[in-house]
């Protein structure tokens, strides 16, 4: 009946669910999910099975293309890589390497992240690189190494499978991560007693003990309550705080501010509630914490992760099977495209770029001088596009136009670059600004491999070829690598692999061969033994201790008020992804053709709204137009929607807040103004007034 079947990795979210995917005449004819691969033993969900579709779509990107006079027209492969040469030599030649920036696609593939990072350091010149971890989970990277030494997940998905307790804060993952969301459903009905913790009552809360309501932005307090109460009520494991970690005396000074009764002030969380959580995380035998972007998209989005640590740490629960910190990662390989050094920062393994060793270790693998400064971040890209010091990007599968915030701010940052170049499978909101758009490959068409949440490196096979003239990303960027002057030794995605092997500690005893079926998880010894469990005996920071971290609660960085009385949380819906390239054009169209806005069923009484209106949102940044849903899983003052559809363009509301270690976005709380349509015929139209 088929063709060829091969073994594969989802490319959609986090979880990483290992398929299988069948193919007749060059098509992806169905996906069946792989029932040994260890995230989903068996199963997918609607995405990873049914939204294949997009592969074959006839609006995919099959030839270069090259803007002239305003237009793209067809081009040679020939013709846009000497477009490259000619403009990024020019750039690089009158205004340094470091006028040049590229991004890395956190939907791609570790060797084409690797690749590009390679690229840029060694064929441009320049530590301007980063990726889409940058708005999504740079804050639990950057705690759990402050915490722990780490960036990755401590245990694995099957800790759910063997924990008493979970307090699951900021995810939804029966929409964002829906076989993992599957597994904590499952781990409840065996009795595992598990407490959400999210502004609206998502699903999962009716399988839980418990569920909390904290108004937006408020995360921290709830979590000093916690540890208040842990401490208060005597919770704690102090033998375990005493060997293996430090700094619990400075939390202890600060937690008598943090009272239920105060916390229910800050958070509106009841103070009763507060006790019950704490008793439910602190008196299980093993307990485990898992979060997501309603943790990290905030203005102090890293400190709230410092704190989920603390709470651990206090209770002795890490570094064990069933006592996991488990954050819901996003995009399918945003572990991996920061593991392999696609940031401004860090080559792989987060090792610096300002440590001489590192440094040196490069250079003479490479066989060029690197630079020893940071790049720029996402959004300082954007600022010194606008500034002019940027002269030209390379963007390599991201939306930024329809998803980074303040979408007027972006455009006109990709509007002032001299040069652009954008590298994706669609069309986009983001290619519209390009000087050349290459076409690329998704991940039914290459080989390589993706890190999942669990630190899981696991492979990808290709089901069917690029569509047309179309070429793999790891393909094009050894291209490009080669027309700016460095040659990127490589034949295959294996060897790339090799080479992170070999400088990089942890990644030592990966490969492709040794991958098969199952993955490993790193860090890997040079025997291949991997790690699903972190800091068994140690912690990975100097003394092997784990540090705790006495940080207040701050008010996040927007608020309501008179003028802007709601607030706005964005998220995600099941049947569509991110940007939405791929879904919008599948059959999960059908099950939602837009983007939606859901409101309390009071607030759309006093408003004025009716379900199904398309009404206007208007916040200090900008404007845009979206309809209702009324419904009570949201709490009244709230608004929640999504950013899926580029007609809505949401991000055109949301300001530059950003996480004060990381940047990443405060895509969680804006003040908005909302009413019906008409009342509003007199204010300007959406861009202008942004
Ligand atoms: N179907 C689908 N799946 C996806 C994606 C997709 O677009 N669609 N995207 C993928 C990506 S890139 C990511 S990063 C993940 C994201 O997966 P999640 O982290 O689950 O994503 P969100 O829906 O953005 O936000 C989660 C929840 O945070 C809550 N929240 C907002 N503010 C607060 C707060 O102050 N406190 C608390 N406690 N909660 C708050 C929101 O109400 C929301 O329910 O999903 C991945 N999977
Ligand atoms: N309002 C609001 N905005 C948000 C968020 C939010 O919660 N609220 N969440 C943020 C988060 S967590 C994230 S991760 C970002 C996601 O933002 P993006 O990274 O921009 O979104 P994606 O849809 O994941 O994909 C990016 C692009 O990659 C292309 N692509 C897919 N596969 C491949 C491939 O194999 N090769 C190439 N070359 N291209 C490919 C797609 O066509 C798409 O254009 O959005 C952020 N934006
Ligand atoms: S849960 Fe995530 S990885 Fe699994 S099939 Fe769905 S989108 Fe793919
Ligand atoms: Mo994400």
């Amino acid at each position: 009946m088929f063709d060829s079947t091969v073994t594969t990795t989802c490319g959609y979210c986090g979880v990483g669910c290992r398929l299988e995917a069948h193919a007749r005449n060059g098509k992806v004819a169905s996906i069946s999910p792989a029932l040994d691969g260890p995230a989903n033993e068996g199963h997918t969900c609607l995405k990873g099975r049914f939204a294949h579709q997009f592969s074959r779509r006839r609006d995919r990107l099959t030839s270069p293309l090259i803007k002239e006079n305003g237009e793209f027209r067809i081009a040679t492969w020939e013709e846009a890589i000497h477009r490259i040469q000619t403009e990024l030599g020019r750039i690089k030649r009158d205004h340094g390497p470091d006028a040049i920036a590229g991004l890395a696609s956190s939907r791609a593939t570790n060797e084409d992240c690797y690749a590009m990072q390679r690229l840029m350091r060694a064929a441009i010149g320049t530590n301007n690189i980063d990726n889409c971890s940058r708005v999504c989970h740079s804050p639990t990277s950057f705690a759990l190494r402050k915490s722990f030494g780490l960036s990755g997940a401590t245990g694995s998905f099957s800790d759910f499978d063997h924990t008493d307790a979970t307090i699951l804060i900021g995810a939804n993952p029966t929409e964002g991560h829906p076989v993992v969301g599957a597994r904590i459903k499952q781990a409840t009905l065996r009795g595992m007693k598990l407490v959400t913790i999210d502004p609206r009552r998502i699903e999962l809360a009716d399988y839980g003990v418990l569920h909390l309501s904290p108004r937006p932005g408020s995360n921290a307090a709830v979590m000093l309550g916690i540890a208040h109460v842990i401490h208060r009520d005597g919770l704690t494991k102090p033998d375990f705080i005493e060997a293996r970690t430090v700094g619990y005396d400075t939390l202890l000074e600060l937690l008598p501010q943090y009272t239920p009764e105060i916390v229910e002030e800050i958070s509106g969380v009841p103070a009763a509630d507060i006790t019950k959580a704490a008793h439910i995380y602190g008196e299980a035998d093993n307990a485990c914490f898992s979060w997501g972007l309603g943790v990290t998209e905030h203005k102090y989005g890293s400190e709230v992760v410092q704190l989920i640590c603390n709470v651990a740490l206090m209770t002795g629960n890490v570094g064990r099977a069933g006592a996991a910190l488990l954050p819901l990662r996003g995009q399918n390989n945003v572990q991996g495209s920061s593991d392999m050094g696609a940031l401004p920062d860090t080559y792989t393994a987060y090792r610096s770029v300002g440590d001489e060793g590192t440094a040196k270790l490069f250079e003479d693998e490479w066989n060029v001088k690197v630079p020893r400064e940071k790049g720029y971040t996402i959004p300082q890209m954007f600022d010194a596009a606008v500034a002019g010091d940027l002269k030209a990007m390379y963007i390599f599968g991201e939306d930024v136009a329809q998803t980074d915030p303040n979408t007027a701010h972006v455009v006109a940052a990709l509007e002032n670059l001299e040069f652009m170049v954008c590298q994706d499978i669609f069309e986009t909101e983001t290619t519209r600004y390009a000087d050349v758009i290459l076409p690329a490959s998704s991940f039914l068409e290459k080989q390589g491999t993706f890190t999942n949440a669990e630190r899981r490196v696991q492979l990808v096979e290709p089901a069917i070829t690029p569509p047309g003239g179309a070429k793999t990303d790891f393909e094009i960027i050894k291209l490009v690598s080669s027309a700016l002057g460095h040659e990127l030794p490589w034949e295959t995605p294996a060897e790339a692999m090799d080479e992170v092997a070999k400088l990089t500690p942890h990644w030592s005893g990966i490969s492709h061969a040794r991958l098969g079926r199952k993955g490993l998880q790193w860090p890997v010894a040079p025997d291949g033994t991997d790690a699903p469990i972190l800091y068994e005996d140690h912690f990975e920071l100097p003394g092997g201790k784990a540090h705790f971290a006495a940080l207040p609660y701050k008010a996040p960085g927007d608020a309501a008020d008179e003028e802007f009385p709601l607030i706005l949380v964005t998220g995600r819906r099941l049947q569509h992804y991110n940007a939405g390239t791929m879904t919008r054009r599948t059959g999960n169209v059908e099950l939602n053709d837009r983007d939606y806005i859901e409101i309390h069923p009071d607030d759309a009484d006093r408003l004025w709204i009716n379900d199904g209106d398309v009404i206007s949102v208007r916040s200090r940044q900008g404007r845009t137009e979206i309809t209702a849903q009324i419904t009570d899983r949201i709490e009244r003052g709230h608004v929640f929607t999504t950013f899926h559809f580029p007609e809505t363009r949401t991000n055109l509301l949301i300001g530059s807040s950003s996480d004060v270690n990381t940047s990443c976005p405060e895509y969680k709380v804006i003040a908005v103004d909302v009413r019906p349509i008409g009342e509003e015929a007199s204010l300007t139209p959406a861009l202008a007034s942004a």
